[in-house]
């Protein structure tokens, strides 16, 4: 095959959070300099950054929820708090000297592909041009506040769990708190010991996994681990294999998924006596349906004597508090929202054209839709790094985010040497790829009957329905047969080729 000479590929990367600071990183370990990652936020580690509510903890053990190439020992708990996340993330950005790169609060209003480049802007004006845009946008990422009516003329204070405001004072408050998932479970356990009184607005129950949230990691633990890097590894591979479980008891109706739900409803029953309450407690929908909620904490904080928990449809919100549908005014000084996100956003509100002007929203009319999570029929030479179908609430996020970002490194090293100027994703292969993974869901547990955030308007579910094994065996080379690969886009301008 003849190749045009070395040339170096330059990298716009949007958003710092978990799926960019992975991309970084392999692609700085790969040799790739030339790229700038930009972030709306005033600082790196996306939803680690924007959530900072009282009691967020991440329900994923800290020994799976990290990099595989930064695996940290000296975790101080079990389940880490999301200030401690958060400080790993800006250790690892220092570490692997991605502030060069960085360019805080510079959110990406435009993205436009011209026929060979990207042409990305930045709210301030400042204009980048890159070979190659890596959106690592995040899915939890645009809070979700219903549009209750008299929420203007509420006398107290508000606030989205997603947007916490340090100044507001919860101690001896009268604290609405409105949702039922995993942030509002968090949110409930932290805020009711000190409230004057808490009330929980669920208009759905969860069911709830009981887990010792709060237990240290070992110091004896953090010694050897620290002592032993090959015992590191070995204890970061081991949290990964031992992870697939989870994968298999989501995915396959097996003893191994009764278990786990039965596990569920002990949960309940043995934290919850009173039959009144637990009846008003239990979900009508298979434990793990929805994103499984796991505290060790919540049941007794809604059984407490300042805390109570309605299940009643909110009607109105008054200046003095919340009216449900029964009438029953309570009286509130402070309402949170743990009422989630609009999760498919993606990459929007941003004006990201592609191919011949299409837009993002031309292309996604139906619902969000990539070729394995990564690439998009229209925009060439953009890749996605957890886009659609990314595995919440079965895989590690971490690892998806670096076998895409090794796979994305493939065509980085091809268009290097010159084996192509633009790579586009057929859209026969991402149809073949939506109708496989439409398939997949069949069984799943997610499918069995429940409304939940993983739905998109168009009734599929956003996740992977496959294991961390087909992944992996997806994402390791790219198949040509299912990209468009041109190596005849008109000659750049050799002025332009460097993304700062
Ligand atoms: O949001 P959610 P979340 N009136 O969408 C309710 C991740 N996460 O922020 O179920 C009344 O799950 C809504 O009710 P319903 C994790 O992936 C991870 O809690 O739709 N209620 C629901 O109860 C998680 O799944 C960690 O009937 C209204 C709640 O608001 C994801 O983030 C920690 C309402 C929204 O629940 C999102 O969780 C926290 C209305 N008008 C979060 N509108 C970790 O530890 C909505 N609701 C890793």
């Amino acid at each position: 095959m003849t190749t045009k000479p070395y040339r170096e590929p330059s990298i716009i990367i949007i958003g710092a959070g978990v799926a960019g600071i992975a991309a970084a990183v392999t692609f700085k370990k790969a040799g790739f300099e030339d790229f700038v990652i930009l972030e709306k936020g005033s600082d790196v580690g996306g939803v680690w950054f924007w959530n900072r509510y009282p009691g967020l903890t991440c329900d994923v053990p800290s020994q799976v929820y990290q990099f595989g190439f930064a695996p940290k020992a000296d975790w101080s708990r079990i389940w880490a708090t999301g200030a401690e996340i958060q400080r790993y993330h800006a250790d690892v950005v220092e570490k692997f000297g991605l502030r060069e790169h960085l360019r805080l609060d510079s959110e990406v209003t435009d993205a436009v592909f011209d026929g060979n480049r990207w042409d990305v802007t930045v709210a301030d004006g400042t204009r980048h041009r890159a070979d190659f845009v890596i959106a690592a946008t995040g899915v939890l990422h645009h809070p979700f506040t219903p549009d209750i009516p008299g929420l203007d003329e509420f006398a107290g204070a508000t606030v989205h769990t997603a947007r916490w405001n340090d100044s507001i004072v919860t101690e001896g408050k009268r604290i609405a708190v409105i949702g039922s998932g995993s942030t509002g479970v968090q949110v409930v356990s932290a805020l009711q010991p000190d409230a004057a009184t808490l009330t929980q607005f669920a208009r759905t129950p969860q069911w709830v996994l009981w887990a010792p949230m709060g237990l240290r990691q070992s110091s004896l633990v953090t010694k050897v681990l620290l002592a032993s890097p090959a015992l590191r590894d070995r204890v970061y591979g081991l949290s990964l294999w031992a992870s697939g479980i989870l994968a298999d008891v989501v995915l396959r109706p097996t003893w191994r998924r009764r278990l786990v739900q039965r596990f569920a409803r002990w949960s309940l029953r043995a934290q919850v006596r009173d039959r009144k309450l637990r009846e008003t407690l239990t979900p009508d929908y298979q434990p793990l349906c929805k994103r499984q909620v796991v505290s060790g904490t919540y049941y007794q904080a809604i059984q407490a004597a300042n805390a109570e928990l309605v299940t009643e449809g909110i009607t109105e919100i008054t200046p003095a508090g919340i009216r449900t549908a029964d009438g029953r005014e309570h009286e509130i000084d402070l309402i949170v929202f743990a009422t989630g996100f609009h999760p498919h956003n993606y990459m929007r509100p941003m004006n990201l054209r592609g191919r011949d002007g299409l837009t993002i929203d031309q292309a996604w009319e139906k619902g969000p839709r990539a070729y394995r999570m990564s690439a998009i029929p229209g925009f060439p030479n953009l890749f996605t790094v957890l886009g659609p179908n990314s595995p919440t609430g079965s895989i590690s996020l971490q690892y998806s985010a670096e076998l895409t970002s090794r796979y994305i490194t493939r065509w980085l090293e091809r268009f290097r040497a010159g084996e192509f100027d633009t790579v586009e994703v057929t859209e026969d292969a991402t149809t073949r790829f939506n109708d496989a993974v439409a398939e997949a869901m069949g069984p799943t547990v997610w499918n069995t009957g429940c409304n939940s955030w993983y739905f998109t308007e168009q009734n599929t579910i956003d996740l992977w329905p496959f294991d961390r094994k087909t992944m992996t065996a997806m994402l390791t080379e790219p198949d040509d047969h299912d990209f468009l690969i041109n190596r005849n886009a008109p000659a750049r301008d050799s002025a332009e080729s460097s993304t700062r």
